[in-house]
C-alpha cells in the first residue's frame, strides 16, 4: 500500500515539475534563457546573438525581441538591462505604459 502511494506521489511530482518546465519555457518578454527572470544574463544572450557568438532559437528570438519591431539587436538588449536596473518598469510593448520609452 505504501509502495502504492508512493508510486502515485512520485508521479503527481513528475508530472507537477514536466508542468513547471513547461511553464517556464512559455514566452516571458526578456528572458532569452527560459529561466523565469529576466536578468543582465538574458541581455548578453541578446549581445551574443547580435555578434555571432551564439544563436537563439525562433522561441529566444520573441523572448528576445523586447522592441517589438522583429530585429533583435543590441536596443533589445538595453531594453533588457534598462528593465533590470529599474529604469522602465515593463518590458510590454513600446508606447504601452508612459514613461517607459527609451529616452537616451
Ligand atoms: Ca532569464
Amino acid at each position: 500500500m505504501k509502495k502504492a502511494l508512493l508510486s502515485i506521489l512520485l508521479v503527481v511530482a513528475l508530472v507537477a515539475g514536466l508542468a513547471s518546465v513547461s511553464f517556464g519555457a512559455s514566452q516571458k518578454a526578456g528572458d532569452v534563457d527560459f529561466d523565469g527572470l529576466v536578468t543582465a544574463e538574458d541581455a548578453l544572450l541578446v549581445l551574443r546573438a547580435t555578434s555571432g557568438t551564439t544563436n537563439l532559437s525562433s522561441a529566444q528570438i520573441s523572448a528576445a525581441d523586447v522592441t517589438y519591431d522583429g530585429k533583435v539587436n543590441s536596443v533589445d538588449a538595453l531594453r533588457i538591462l534598462l528593465y533590470v536596473c529599474g529604469s522602465i518598469n515593463s518590458l510590454d510593448k513600446l508606447g504601452g505604459e508612459e514613461g517607459d520609452d527609451i529616452i537616451i
